[in-house]
Parts: C-alpha cells; sequence; structure tokens
C-alpha cells in the first residue's frame, strides 16, 4: 500500500468541547502521522465553497452554519493507506452507525455534529489540502 495523504477536520462540535487531543491521539494511535495542522475559523462562504459538492442537499445551509459557528482544526495526515485508515477511524457519518471505538461513535453529537470530516477519494483529498495549506506547510 502507498504512502498516502489526507485531509481531515476536527469539526465545530468537538473544538468545543475540548477534543482535539483526544482526537488527534486516535490519528497517531492509528499510525497516521499529523504532518500539518492549525487552528482557523471558517467563513459560512469558506465553509460553502469547501462543501460545494453539497450545495443540492437539503441540509447544505445548515452544515454551512455549523461549520462556520466556531473554530475548527484542519490538518493533513500521512500514512500508508491514509485516505481509507482515517475514513475506518471516523467511522459512518450517523453517529448511530459507526463503529464501535470510532471517532463519531465516540465522540459525534448527531449526523450533521459529527467532530470529523476525512477526504474520501485521493482527488478530493489533494483538492482539500490545498484550500487550506500551502506545500511549505506540509512537512512530512
Ligand atoms: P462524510 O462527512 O462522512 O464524508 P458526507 O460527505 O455524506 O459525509 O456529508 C458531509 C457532511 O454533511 C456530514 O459529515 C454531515 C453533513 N450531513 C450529511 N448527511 C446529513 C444529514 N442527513 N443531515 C444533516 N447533515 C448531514
Ligand atoms: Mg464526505
Amino acid at each position: 500500500m502507498a504512502l498516502e495523504r489526507t485531509f481531515s477536520i476536527i469539526k465545530p462540535d468537538a473544538t468545543r468541547r475540548n477534543l482535539t487531543g483526544k482526537i488527534n491521539a486516535k490519528f497517531e494511535e492509528a499510525g497516521l502521522r499529523i504532518i500539518a495542522q492549525k487552528r482557523i475559523q471558517m467563513t459560512k462562504a469558506q465553509a460553502g465553497t469547501f462543501y460545494a459538492v453539497h450545495a443540492e442537499r437539503p441540509f447544505y445551509d445548515e452544515l454551512c452554519t455549523f461549520m462556520s459557528s466556531a473554530p475548527v482544526v484542519v490538518q493533513v495526515l500521512e500514512g500508508e493507506g491514509a485516505i481509507a485508515k482515517n475514513r475506518e477511524i471516523m467511522g459512518a457519518t450517523n453517529p448511530a452507525d459507526a463503529a464501535p471505538g470510532t471517532i463519531r461513535a465516540e465522540f459525534a453529537e448527531s449526523v450533521g455534529e459529527n467532530s470529523v470530516h476525512g477526504s474520501d477519494a485521493p482527488e478530493t483529498a489533494a483538492e482539500e489540502i490545498a484550500y487550506f495549506f500551502a506545500g511549505l506547510e506540509l512537512v512530512g
């Protein structure tokens, strides 16, 4: 399996509850390396661009309001098969369906406020990393 990079967000529901360290521990224990990380607060327009793929979904406005409601931690995770591995560590979108031990099973509050984002494919990972980070900020 190849060394990959994926993009991750620790969402407002998690930063509000001071869960950044506990979530990062899950990534590191699973062998993912945090090679870039910063705390930012997005505007609603910036969240809207990030989630443009969901623009036609009924929850889009609520999603963009939530994602801009408080600080988030944006990060790049590196490791063998990092994209799929991170999706496993995160668990299913709806915490009610998330496997025991996953971040969403342990921490998510609802399907909308579900603690973490993770890229779903190599193309989206590259686009999402480039939206938030300059190349020089990735220190692998
Ligand atoms: P994921 O974050 O697991 O990749 P997704 O890409 O389908 O899930 O959706 C992006 C985000 O949109 C998700 O993390 C939370 C929100 N969302 C998805 N489905 C939703 C729903 N049925 N109701 C409210 N928010 C939802
Ligand atoms: Mg997604």
